[in-house]
């Protein structure tokens, strides 16, 4: 590390060391050294697609077959992705957070819904998915509430068998660096068309009604149960959060990005891990923020060791 990192991290720690109460706040830029994409940047597509315009109701009532090649893709590659070193670093944070010596309280607030997380044995008690799981299923009908939580069986159905061979996270690289070469004219590259026959269906529903991805997409209220906790968490009287980790996320979408400016209201101090940060953070002139420059995989065994 540079001598300013040197300086920003010492100082780090030993805040870190005297926090009783902290928040990590997670988002894509986590899994990106465990080969999976983010949404936004260069690095935010599939297909012609931006992922973030596949993300919302819209998309999967306009073309259901289109979202489902998309998230059986992401289904496959997390699947295959192996949680890296910053997983594991949240993880024994996590377990620290939960040891009865320790006077640590802690929680993770993932926006991911990869299971990275959760794979690299971090404590399901302090480990908060608000945007749902890429491995829960349900029903798409108003009538039914059916779940289906944890289903890991890839392809889901004999239809979306192609979309594996979609994996190859150098090959989707290239692609998205040729993309921004070629810019101006963007080609269509056609997805199959896919009919609701093809795709999942819900297994109680007489109806044949369709299953979707678990997951939060744009306009859709985020699980209220586990808000409540965050809520609860942040919130509590008399013990106020001492710090707030801030891991590979734009801070673009709220609620997520609103948990940084509640935790320094009450006081609680920033570390932002990302290899996008402001100068003026990075060489520590942002009162009570750290900025750590960087792949999160590998600074954050440096920093939480
Ligand atoms: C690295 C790195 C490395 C790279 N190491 N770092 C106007 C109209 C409609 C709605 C709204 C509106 N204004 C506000 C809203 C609310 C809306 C919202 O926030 N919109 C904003 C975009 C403006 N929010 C919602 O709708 C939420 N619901 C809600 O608020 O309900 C109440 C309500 C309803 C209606 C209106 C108003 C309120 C729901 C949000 C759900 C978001 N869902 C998604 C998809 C989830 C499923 C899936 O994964 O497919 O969640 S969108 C997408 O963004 C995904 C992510 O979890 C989320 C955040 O992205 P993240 O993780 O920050 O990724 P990136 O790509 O943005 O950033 C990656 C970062 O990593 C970058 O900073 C890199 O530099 C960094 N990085 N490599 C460290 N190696």
């Amino acid at each position: 590390p540079s001598t300013t990192m040197s300086t920003q991290l010492k100082e780090f720690q030993e805040h870190l060391l005297k926090s009783k109460k902290i928040v990590a706040l997670v988002g894509a830029g986590l899994s990106v050294s465990s080969g999976l994409p983010t949404f936004r940047g260069s690095q935010g597509l599939w297909k012609n697609f931006n992922m973030i315009d596949l993300a919302t109701p819209d998309a999967f009532y306009i073309d259901p077959g289109l979202v489902w090649q998309f998230y059986s893709w992401r289904r496959y590659t997390a699947l295959k992705a192996k949680p890296n070193k910053g997983h594991y670093a949240l993880a024994k944070l996590s377990q620290m957070g939960k040891s009865p010596q320790s006077d640590l309280t802690y929680i993770t607030i993932t926006q991911n819904v990869d299971g990275l997380s959760s794979r690299s044995g971090h404590c399901k008690e302090n480990l908060y998915e608000i945007h749902g799981s890429l491995f829960d299923l349900k029903c798409t009908s108003f009538m039914c509430n059916f779940v289906d939580h944890n289903n890991f069986k890839q392809p889901l159905t004999k239809a979306l068998a192609d979309t594996e061979e979609e994996f190859d996270p150098s090959h989707n690289r290239k692609r998205s660096l040729d993309e921004q070469e070629v810019s101006i004219s963007p080609q269509f590259n056609p997805v199959k068309t896919l009919s609701e026959k093809e795709l999942p269906q819900c297994p109680v529903c007489k109806d044949g009604s369709l299953l979707r991805p678990g997951v939060v997409w744009f306009g859709e209220s985020l699980p209220l149960s586990l808000i409540t906790k965050v809520d609860n968490f942040i919130e509590s009287e008399g013990s106020p959060v001492d710090l707030i980790l801030v891991i590979g996320t734009s801070g673009t979408v709220y609620p997520a990005n609103s948990y940084v400016d509640r935790v320094k209201l009450k006081g609680g101090k920033v570390a932002i891990f990302n290899t996008d940060i402001e100068n003026d953070i990075v060489v520590g002139k942002v009162k009570d923020t750290w900025g750590f420059k960087g792949d999160a995989a590998e600074l954050l065994p440096l920093a939480l060791k």
